[in-house]
């Protein structure tokens, strides 16, 4: 790679609540959506104070200040590309060709591989590049040292107590994964294991969350079950860390810090969760980090 830029993926989120039918027919792709199915997704973005102004929601806002420490970090450009939402990844990749790169390093804001979650995205890099430029994606970074070292430290500064529950979550996705032996749920399981030794955390669990109404089983347990079989054992304070994510976003500010949160009030517990890592210095060099390490095995 002489000329080497970042494709930086994200999931996507509506920049206004009238963008929300069109986002969510993209994330169904195509399958039908029940009228009161939408009803209840505008109401979640609505209560998360998105509206109809310019303002953009979370998760792109938070993308875009990444991307642009990413950027001064490197050195090198760094163009955001979208799984679901504007600018495209399709959008990116012709962006960066137009400016003369001929190698791309494909890198998404999710840490964990599975077909159904960074497999998509990079089927849209893939397809975007069109064998036009060398490339290099990263499948996976749950394990890197540094994102480890991060997420421990938000755990240790949100326990108040060493004795505390941790509880880590991921996304969901359909349980017909595991069949095709996708490494999904151990990866997950792996960073949790990890975190939870480098923060000496003596007391954890796994849970999924924000499960989609499809019809068909997905993994769990799914966090509000758990919630009330943790209670059932005793436990009354858990530490929420959503190992699956990295950003500020519905997932995190309606089904943790609403939906989870009520939940564990009606059970008595006291629910908290860590801070997600969002455009944090650290997390940015994280990031850099892994960029790095994909240019030099290219170097090589
Ligand atoms: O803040 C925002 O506006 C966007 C938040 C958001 C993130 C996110 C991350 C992941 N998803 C993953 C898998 C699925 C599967 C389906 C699915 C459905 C939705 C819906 C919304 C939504 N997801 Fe999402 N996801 C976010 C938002 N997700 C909204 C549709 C309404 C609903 O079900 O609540 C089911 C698709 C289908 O119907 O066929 C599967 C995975 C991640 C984590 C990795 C990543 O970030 O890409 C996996 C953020």
């Amino acid at each position: 790679m002489r000329s080497p830029a970042v494709i930086l993926m994200a999931y996507g989120s509506p920049d206004r609540l009238s963008d929300v039918p069109d986002y969510y027919a993209d994330i169904r792709g195509g399958r039908p959506i029940r009228p009161e199915q939408l009803e209840d997704l505008v109401e979640r973005y609505r209560a998360l104070g998105i509206d109809d102004s310019d303002s953009p929601s979370t998760l792109n806002a938070v993308t875009e200040q990444i991307r642009a420490s990413l950027e001064e970090e490197l050195g090198i450009h760094v163009l955001t590309g979208m799984r679901h939402w504007d600018p495209r990844i399709a959008t990116a990749v012709a962006a960066a060709l137009e400016l003369g790169h001929d190698g791309l390093v494909g890198l998404v804001l999710a840490p964990h591989w599975s077909s159904l979650s960074i497999g998509k995205y990079k089927e849209l890099f893939d397809e975007a590049v069109a064998g036009r430029a060398e490339t290099r994606f990263v499948r996976e970074w749950g394990s890197d040292p540094g994102l480890v070292e991060l997420l421990a430290q938000r755990c240790r500064s949100a326990m108040t107590d060493p004795g505390t529950h941790v509880v880590f979550t991921a996304h969901s996705l359909p349980a017909r994964i595991l069949v095709d032996g996708d490494p999904y749920r151990d990866t997950l399981l792996e960073t949790a294991r990890l975190v939870a030794d480098r923060a000496a955390i003596q007391d954890m669990s796994f849970a999924f969350q924000s499960e989609s109404p499809t019809g068909e089983p997905w993994l769990g347990p799914d966090i509000l079950d758990h919630l009330a079989a943790l209670r059932a054992g005793g436990v009354e304070d858990v530490l929420v860390c959503p190992v699956g994510f990295v950003s500020d976003h519905l997932e995190i500010k309606w089904d943790l810090d609403v939906e989870a949160k009520v939940r564990a009030e009606e059970l008595g517990m006291r629910l908290a969760r860590t801070e997600m890592p969002n455009a944090d210095p650290g997390f940015v060099e994280v990031l850099a980090g892994i960029v790095r390490r994909e240019l030099a095995a290219v170097a090589a």
